[in-house]
Order: C-alpha cells, then sequence, then structure tokens
C-alpha cells in the first residue's frame, strides 16, 4: 500500500507509538523556531532545564512581533533573546530581519525536515514541503534539547487541486474557500496534504499562503510536495543543495479527501469575526472600507507585494482610506527598493511599516472606532486589531488592493486585465542581519520585566472548585490571553501578564480567581483555537485555575494546558455542559488514580443529585505530566 508524503515524513522521524493506530505518537525534530512573544518563556525554559547547547540541526530564534518597543520592556526582551541564542547555539534574525515563517522560508526551511515552531502558523513550512508543526514554547524547548515532540496520530487529508486558478483569483482564496468548507474546527487533529494537477503551477511562497492558514483550519500541518517549483524557489534564494524529491506514491491511502476545482474559484473574503465567515467579495461591493493592511505571514512575499503594487501603479488610495503595508521581510522590502515597486506604492499613498507582525497582532495601526479594515492577514478575531468594533474582513493581497483604491470592498476582476508576476531568477540574499550561533560563555542578560517562570502544582488528589466562568464554542487563546501594544511587553512577566486574562470577556476574572483562591473554566468546543501563546495556560495556572472542562479542545493549547499543570477535561455527553453554571460549585475525589485510569469518571456538582460524567484521553505520558505538576516539574524529576 502506498504512502502519502507525510506519512514518508513522519515515518522517517518516528521515535515512539505508530502510524495510523489512532494512538499518541513521538518524533523527532530536525529544526526549531521561536518568536520573541513567546520565545522568552521557550529559553527560560530551556536555561532551567540545565542543557548547554541546542541539539537540533538548527534552531533560529526571531524577532518579529514586540518591535514598537514603547518601553524598556521589548527592547530588553530582544536583548535576552540575543544573548541566549548566542550561549545555546541558536541563529538569531535580529529585528527588522522579517517574519519568522517568511524568513525561514526564504533562508533556511528545508524539504522533508521537521520543523517545530513556538507559533501556530510554523505549518507556513508546508509550502516548502517540511512537516512543520506548531506547538507551545515549553515543546519547543524539549526539543531544543533533542527531545521527542509528542502529538496524537494524526488523520491525513488529501486536497486535489484539479485545474488551473482564473485570473485575478489567487491562493489566498483556495485556503478561504476550503474554510469555508471545513471551517475553524474542521482541521483538529488532521494534517493536509495537497495533491492533484493543480499543484504544479503554484508557486513556493503561493503554496506557503495556503499552509500558513492551514492553522485556522485547526490542523496539525499542511504539506505540499517538493518538486520543480520547489527547486526553482530554493535555487532562486541560492540553496539549491537543501533541494530534494518528494511526493506521496501513487497509490499513497488518505483518511479523507477533498477536491477543489480551481477554475470555479472566485476570489473570496472572511467576514467578521472568524476565518470560516467566508462569502464571495462580489457579494459585498457595498461595504465601505476605511483601512487596508497589507502584510503578515500570510501574504507579504515578494510576489504578492509586486502585485499589490502593480495594481496601485499611476493610481491613488482613495482618500478615506488608509493603506498600510508591512514587507514581510527584509528581502521582500529591499527587493522592492531595487526595482522601484517601493517608490509605486509610496507614491500610491502607502504608509510603509516595519517588516514585522505589526497590526496582525494589534501592535500599532488599530483601525478607527467601527471601521472596516481589509487585511491580507489570517485571523479577524473580535478585537485582535485593538479596536473592540472593528470589523475586519480577511482577503488576498488581490482585493485589498483594489479596495484601498476604490474605497469600498472591490472584486479586482473588475480592474481589467490581472498583472503577471514571474518569481525572479534570485533573490537578493544578504544575511547579515541573522547572527550565527556564538559563544556559549555569553551571559545572558536578563532586564528586570523578565520574571522567573511560575511552577504549577502537583496534581492534587481531591479539587473542590468553583465555576470562574461558562464559555461558548471556538474561543480562541486571544480571548484567553489577549495581545496588542498595552499587554503584548509583558510576555515574560506571568505575574503582570496575568492581570489580563479573559480581560475583553471579564474583566473581573483575575479578581474573581484569585478571591476563590482556585478553580475551573467550562467551554464549548474548540475551546483554545488560534495562537500558541502558552501564556494562555500559564497566566490562568499561575490565577489557580486547575481544569477547564470543555466540550472539545484545540490540539496546540490542550497540550499547553497539560504543560503547565491544568487538568482539560470533555464531557461524556455533550449535553451536560447545559447543567453547569457559573458559580456552581463542583467536587472531583480520587483525581491521581483516575487520570491514570483510561476510564470516565464522576465530577459532582453541589445541590445536583446525578454527577457529571467526564473524560480525560490522557496518554500514560501526560497522565505522568500532570501529576508531577507539568512538564517541567515531569523532567526535573525524571532527571
Ligand atoms: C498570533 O498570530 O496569534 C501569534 C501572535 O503569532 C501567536 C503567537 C503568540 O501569541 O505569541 C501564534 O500564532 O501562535
Ligand atoms: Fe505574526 Fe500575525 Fe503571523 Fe502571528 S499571524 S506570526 S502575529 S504575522
Amino acid at each position: 500500500m502506498g504512502q502519502s508524503l507525510t506519512h514518508k515524513i513522519l515515518d522517517a522521524h518516528l521515535v515512539s507509538g505508530h502510524l495510523g493506530s489512532g494512538k499518541e505518537i513521538g518524533i523527532r525534530i530536525d529544526q526549531t523556531l521561536t518568536q520573541d512573544a513567546t520565545g522568552t518563556m521557550a529559553y527560560l525554559q530551556f536555561e532551567a532545564m540545565g542543557i548547554p547547547r541546542v541539539k537540533t540541526e538548527l534552531s533560529v530564534s526571531y524577532v518579529d512581533h514586540n518591535t514598537l518597543q514603547t518601553g524598556f520592556e521589548n527592547a530588553d526582551d530582544h536583548a535576552f533573546l540575543q544573548s541566549a541564542a548566542a550561549r545555546f547555539g541558536i541563529n538569531f534574525s535580529r529585528p527588522g530581519n522579517g517574519i519568522c515563517h517568511q524568513v525561514h522560508l526564504e533562508r533556511f526551511g528545508k524539504p522533508g525536515k521537521t520543523l517545530l515552531g513556538s507559533d501556530s502558523h510554523t505549518p507556513t513550512g508546508g509550502g516548502i514541503g517540511m512537516l512543520a508543526i506548531g506547538a507551545g514554547g515549553l515543546d519547543v524547548a524539549v526539543a531544543m534539547g533533542g527531545g521527542a515532540f509528542y502529538l496524537p496520530d494524526p488523520k491525513v487529508v488529501q486536497v486535489r487541486l484539479e485545474g488551473t486558478l482564473p485570473d485575478w483569483v489567487s491562493a489566498k482564496d483556495i485556503i478561504l474557500e476550503l474554510l469555508r468548507r471545513l471551517t475553524v474546527k474542521g482541521g483538529v487533529g488532521k494534517i493536509i496534504e495537497y495533491t492533484g494537477p493543480g499543484v504544479a503551477l503554484l508557486t513556493v511562497p503561493e503554496r506557503a499562503t495556503i499552509t500558513n492558514m492551514g492553522a485556522e483550519l485547526g490542523a496539525t500541518a499542511s504539506v505540499f510536495p517538493s518538486d520543480a517549483q520547489t527547486l526553482a524557489f530554493l535555487k532562486a534564494q541560492g540553496r539549491a543543495e537543501d533541494w530534494v524529491e518528494l511526493s506521496a506514491d501513487a497509490d499513497a491511502v488518505y483518511d479523507e479527501e477533498v477536491v477543489i476545482h480551481l477554475s470555479e474559484l472566485t476570489p473570496l473574503v472572511a467576514q467578521p469575526h472568524s476565518p470560516d465567515r467566508v462569502v464571495a467579495v462580489s457579494e459585498l461591493a457595498d461595504v465601505p472600507v476605511n483601512q487596508v493592511a497589507i502584510g503578515s505571514c500570510t501574504n507579504s512575499s515578494y510576489r504578492d507585494l509586486m502585485r499589490v503594487a502593480a495594481i496601485l501603479k499611476g493610481k491613488r488610495v482613495h482618500p478615506d482610506v488608509s493603506l498600510v503595508i508591512a514587507p514581510g521581510s527584509r528581502q521582500v522590502l529591499t527587493m522592492l527598493a531595487s526595482n522601484g515597486a517601493l517608490t509605486d506604492l509610496l507614491d500610491a499613498g502607502a504608509r510603509l511599516l516595519e517588516s514585522a507582525c505589526g497590526p496582525c497582532i494589534g501592535m500599532g495601526q488599530s483601525p478607527s472606532s467601527g471601521a472596516v479594515s481589509v487585511r491580507t492577514f489570517n485571523r479577524n478575531f473580535e478585537g485582535r486589531s485593538g479596536t473592540a468594533d472593528a470589523k475586519v474582513y480577511l482577503a488576498g493581497p488581490e482585493i485589498a488592493a483594489a479596495s484601498a483604491l476604490t474605497g469600498h470592498l472591490t472584486d479586482p476582476r473588475t480592474l481589467g486585465p490581472a498583472p503577471v508576476i514571474e518569481l525572479p531568477e534570485t533573490f537578493r540574499i544578504d544575511d547579515s542581519m541573522i547572527l550565527p550561533a556564538q559563544d556559549p560563555e555569553t551571559p545572558i542578560r536578563r532586564g528586570p520585566n523578565i520574571k522567573p517562570l511560575p511552577i504549577a502544582p502537583a496534581l492534587a488528589d481531591t479539587l473542590e472548585l468553583p465555576v470562574l466562568l461558562k464559555l461558548s464554542n471556538n474561543i480562541t487563546t486571544d480571548d484567553i490571553m489577549p495581545a496588542g501594544s498595552k499587554i503584548l511587553p509583558l510576555r515574560s512577566n506571568i505575574p503582570a501578564i496575568s492581570e489580563y486574562v479573559f480581560h475583553k470577556i471579564d474583566p473581573e476574572f483575575p479578581a474573581k480567581a484569585r478571591a476563590a483562591g482556585q478553580g475551573m473554566v467550562v467551554a464549548g468546543h474548540n475551546y483554545g483555537q488560534g495562537s500558541s501563546r502558552e501564556h494562555a495556560a500559564l497566566a490562568p495556572m499561575y490565577l489557580g485555575v486547575r481544569v477547564v472542562l470543555a466540550q472539545s479542545f484545540a490540539r496546540i493549547h490542550r497540550a499547553n494546558l497539560i504543560n503547565f499543570g491544568i487538568l482539560p477535561l470533555t464531557f461524556v455527553k455533550e449535553e451536560d455542559l447545559e447543567r453547569l453554571r457559573e458559580g456552581a460549585k463542583i467536587k472531583l475525589s480520587g483525581l491521581r488514580a483516575a487520570v491514570l485510569n483510561p476510564g470516565p469518571f464522576a465530577l459532582s456538582i453541589d445541590g445536583q443529585a446525578e454527577p457529571i460524567m467526564v473524560q480525560h484521553n490522557l496518554t500514560k505520558r501526560q497522565a505522568e505530566i500532570l501529576l508531577a505538576g507539568g512538564l517541567l516539574n515531569a523532567t526535573k524529576n525524571s532527571l
């Protein structure tokens, strides 16, 4: 029986478990990446493990999220990260060099390798044929130390691309179409593998747009074959020697199959406030637009920005629209500068931002009250832009540029012939902003905002907990632990950042949790979707949250809860969620034995005769982590 490309790469890296078993597997990690907002914790954790140098083939520390430096905090974090990288044997991509996923694709990604990154959009690397997975910082720290990465044996979904994309329809529309069909929880527990004749026509940057936003499906990873397009991209990056040819066997077997006829696609947008609320842009042509933001790890490649420059050339941005552009990397920015396209953008009235995440994570450029913002990004969660009542639409660069000109949501097919942008034969290569691994004796520089990591208590045998908060479906880690220019600088300071847990949903939550001493949270499906930030587990743990009971969980967040000693439970009967109210008092007894036993167990509710049956689905490895009070304790105990 033939193998999928996913299984080929997993097989070559498997250190425990069996593919197709439906159980947990462990894989060896070749490369890691971190970014500054999750990296400080990851390196504090790596330091706490006491391993002198990383054991991976390559590890890179990027600075791209917190670059506003509105106070000393971000700058101190950068200094810490630079010193930790030198000491532990890690490449350091300096602030200004670009967004981690874009730069990693350009300079480091290798087909057939595994990449683990402390950022949920790490699967971008699937565009170059890597098996690239997002995880919490602690899992990345373990991988840097040579430890395996554990994940539930994924289902493999084949997405067959048939035909060719019509003019003006882009890679973004392919992934938006998939989000429309499968929704934000459609990919949980799955790896998406792209096949079919339509693949050959997509360049690596287009493929990376698609694999990037596979994160919004909840997918573990997304992967394209490594073929002539991959070789052309690597050659143009001066890295032809990194190429290997990779694809699925012709008779490969998949768990599920989806077919997309590319010629039937039209330009699409995702409406506020979820990436799966997808409709044709032509249906929304009367929506006035106040802001257009082009950039992010989804759509900020040379090709994307050249398309935008070609659309804007010789024209002026509508007077009611603020157009901001953040090129994905210094490579992209300097190429636009030297071929004149940057002047076309500026002449049209674009505001140029640093090559960083910027507005995508609410670091500046918040829209005005109630404004409509069209963004080429990947997430439009409510309030993420920094303006609570802003309405963010996600779209490809062509729709964004067209809408910037007209002042309303615009189908780019109304603009006449589509510009054709060829991939350059050679990209501009200058790695001077990447500092190679240096002296292991480098002292770590630690500013006053960098506080020690709080450690979870070992799991108690009996827990009596109030329900502190009851939540609906699809709660994001942005809901749990918001970002933005005020909160993001506190990522290295858990006591300070914990004051913002559930800030937008219930600003009293931290006070309530502290008054109760400890408590639990209950929720609907897909709890913890979105960002990989482990702060969404660490900070609630610090506030005393011991259990989260949900109808289902997103993969990365569930792993983070376990890593930081919070017990994730699901209902045996989903409808039992109805029986829990905020303020209800629940009791769990015999918990230490219950987590080691695979079966369901009872949770009693004060004032209700019948208990609620719950389950944990923990592996033995995970149960032991919880018993120890988190992965750091468990690792220390085992040494
Ligand atoms: C995001 O897009 O939400 C982030 C900011 O990149 C996060 C990481 C973080 O919160 O630091 C992610 O996607 O994992
Ligand atoms: Fe940065 Fe946005 Fe990409 Fe997250 S999604 S890595 S914030 S650009």
